[in-house]
Parts: C-alpha cells; sequence; structure tokens
C-alpha cells in the first residue's frame, strides 16, 4: 500500500481537465479570499432570505426556514476573474428554481443579489434558472466559512465567480437590467468566462 500518493501533494491536472480550464485562466487547489470589504457578522436569528419584487417583498424565509428547505448537492468547477479557476467544488445548496417557485415574476427579466455589507451583482433570470444557479450554505462538506460568504452565499458557477454574491440576503426581480457593484466598476456585465468577458468591453 503506498504511502504516500499523488493526491497527498495535491492532484495534477489531468489531460481531459485542462478541456475544462477557460481562456487565460489557470488552476488553484487553494481556495482564495476576495472581499471588497470585511466579512459581515450578521446573526442567524437575524438572517432572512428575501424575494422582492418591483412593490415590495414576494417570499421570505428565516434561517430556520431557509435550512428546511430541500438542498441538492453540486459539484462544479469556479473560475475567478483575476483568473484562477477550481475544479470540483462541493457544494450544498438550495435552487434558485426552488426559490422562485410559486413566485410571479410578472414582466421580470432580471435579477440583483444583495447581500450584508452592501454588494450587489445582477443576473438575467435566464442565468439563475434552469439548474444553474443555488443560494448555498455548505461547502466540502461542511457549513460555508464566513470568509466564503457564510451563512449562504449566491453560487452561479458558469459565470465569473464576482457574480456568485457572498452573504448573500435575497433577490430583487426587475423588467429592465440593473448593472452591480463590480459591474458598475466596469467589469462586464454578463461575465461569461468561456467568451473572456472580463471587463466591459471584451
Ligand atoms: N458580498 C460579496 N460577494 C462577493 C465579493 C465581495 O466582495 N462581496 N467578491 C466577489 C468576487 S470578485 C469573487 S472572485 C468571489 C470570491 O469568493 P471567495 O472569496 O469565496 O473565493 O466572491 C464574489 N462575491
Ligand atoms: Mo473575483
Amino acid at each position: 500500500m503506498p504511502i504516500i500518493s499523488r493526491g497527498f501533494f495535491g492532484r495534477r491536472p489531468q489531460l481531459e481537465d485542462l478541456s475544462r480550464l477557460p481562456p487565460g485562466q489557470y488552476l488553484t487547489e487553494g481556495f482564495p479570499v476576495l472581499s471588497a470589504g470585511p466579512t459581515p457578522r450578521t446573526r442567524l436569528d437575524e438572517w432572512t432570505f428575501q424575494v422582492r419584487g418591483p412593490h415590495g417583498p414576494l417570499q421570505s424565509w428565516t434561517w430556520e426556514e431557509f435550512t428546511a428547505l430541500p438542498t441538492e448537492s453540486v459539484t462544479v468547477d469556479i473560475h475567478c476573474v483575476t483568473k484562477w479557476s477550481k475544479f470540483d467544488t462541493v457544494w450544498n445548496g438550495v435552487s434558485v428554481d426552488l426559490l422562485l417557485d410559486g413566485v410571479d415574476i410578472g414582466e421580470s427579466k432580471f435579477l440583483t443579489a444583495f447581500s450584508d455589507g452592501g454588494y450587489t451583482t445582477n443576473l438575467p433570470l435566464e442565468d439563475a434558472t434552469g439548474g444553474k444557479a443555488w443560494v448555498a450554505s455548505g461547502f466540502g462538506g461542511e457549513p460555508l466559512d464566513p470568509q466564503h460568504g457564510g451563512p449562504a452565499r449566491l453560487l452561479v458557477p458558469h459565470l465569473y465567480f464576482w457574480k456568485s454574491a457572498k452573504w448573500v440576503r435575497g433577490i430583487e426581480l426587475h423588467a429592465e437590467d440593473r448593472p452591480g457593484f463590480w459591474e458598475t466598476y466596469g467589469y462586464h456585465n454578463h461575465g461569461d468566462p468561456w467568451r473572456e468577458q472580463r471587463y466591459s468591453g471584451d
């Protein structure tokens, strides 16, 4: 029985893995922390997740209610605009599909995710529905670490990771698109890593 396996030193990317790396990205084994401000600490008994429409709240869950919702285990590759990618990250989360189930979305075609600390990011609803986005509260089988967005963050793995708002507290639905925090500061409005949509104009 080998005492030292290759995995001990970190998995080397296999040939088929490299086709999973979007243009301009490199693979990392670590999990960098990128936050535009301090890590907010909201008490779980004060935490809610809200779905808001143009005229106010449509749905709201307390932490207790939210954690009682059915979750999915999701294994995905993630890609940061600062060029690191991480393969096979394992999350536990509630799908945005489920959070919007039964909500009358009216004329809405876009959403803004909003977070403790004031961070926002925008997405077309079609990028957040159809099994493409989750509100994740678990990572690697553990509760999500506060520096990575715990108690819960948005997870939108098919777009650059700035779209995955940490410390998310809800989503607001809009008929028209409203650029969020980084989108206002020159990042691309959509952020597809496979099309290298890093900055506005890309
Ligand atoms: N609330 C909030 N969410 C955020 C950010 C942030 O600064 N604040 N940074 C974004 C960016 S640019 C990236 S790359 C990822 C980083 O997530 P991580 O720190 O878990 O790696 O979170 C995104 N979500
Ligand atoms: Mo980022």
